[in-house]
């Protein structure tokens, strides 16, 4: 049994919960306690504790779940398709999520600044386009989850929550982009976590919106 510090509204536990999921392992969140920096030096949300082992960063994590645990593969089988996972994960990392998190301050009316919302809907229509093109390129099947799509999964699900809150003004979803939402929300186990974040989500954004 794996403890999990996370907190239920969090972005990057959703993300490494779709990877336990997958995976068929069983974990115990743990709230991260007022001493958390001594416990995990980055402060950052999720970490794993895995007997004497605490480790931080969701994609650290989820690589080390892939090597302990290999079936079922969440990389998958060849050089090039296992390199093009990995690209998009650090795309999602990178690029995707930054763009979204330009958001977060600007959820609260009392807190929002109009041009700070323009900034952040320039950067993740250009992140979106490029996500869109990735995914054409892509040749991973898409009747499984691989770990690229983890983040991805939880990022979109945030984007099209601020764009039904009118957060900021609509975004430009492709074909591409909604066939492969639609694809991975057919997954069980996608199912299942979104059944358990959307409300942590919602809550979150509402608390914020007052
Ligand atoms: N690159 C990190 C990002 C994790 C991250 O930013 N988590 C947020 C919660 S969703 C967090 O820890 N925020 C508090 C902080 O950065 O101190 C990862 O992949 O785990």
């Amino acid at each position: 049994m794996y403890e999990i510090y996370s907190v239920d509204h969090s972005l990057y536990c959703a993300k490494l919960r779709l990877t336990l999921r997958t995976k068929g392992l069983e974990w115990r969140d743990l709230a991260p306690p007022a001493d958390y920096l001594s416990l995990v030096p980055t402060g950052n949300l999720p970490a794993l504790v895995d007997g004497d082992l605490t480790l931080t960063d969701s994609e650290a994590i989820a690589e080390y779940l892939e090597e302990k645990h290999p079936a079922p593969a969440m990389l998958p089988t060849g050089l090039i398709p296992r390199a093009k996972c990995r690209e998009l994960s650090r795309f999602h990392d990178t690029r995707l999520e930054p763009a979204l998190r330009l958001l977060f301050a600007n959820v609260s009316p009392a807190t929002r600044v109009a041009s700070e919302v323009q900034a952040a809907h320039a950067e993740i229509t250009k992140r979106l386009s490029a996500l869109s093109t990735l995914l054409d390129q892509s040749p991973l099947p898409r009747d499984r989850l691989w770990l690229c799509d983890c983040g991805l999964i939880v990022t979109l699900e945030w984007l099209a929550l601020m764009e039904t809150h009118t957060v900021l003004p609509p975004l430009h979803w492709s074909d591409t982009v909604r066939t492969y939402c639609a694809q991975m929300e057919t997954l069980p186990q996608v199912a299942q976590e979104l059944e358990f974040y959307r409300p942590h989500m919602r809550e979150w954004m509402e608390g914020k919106l007052g």
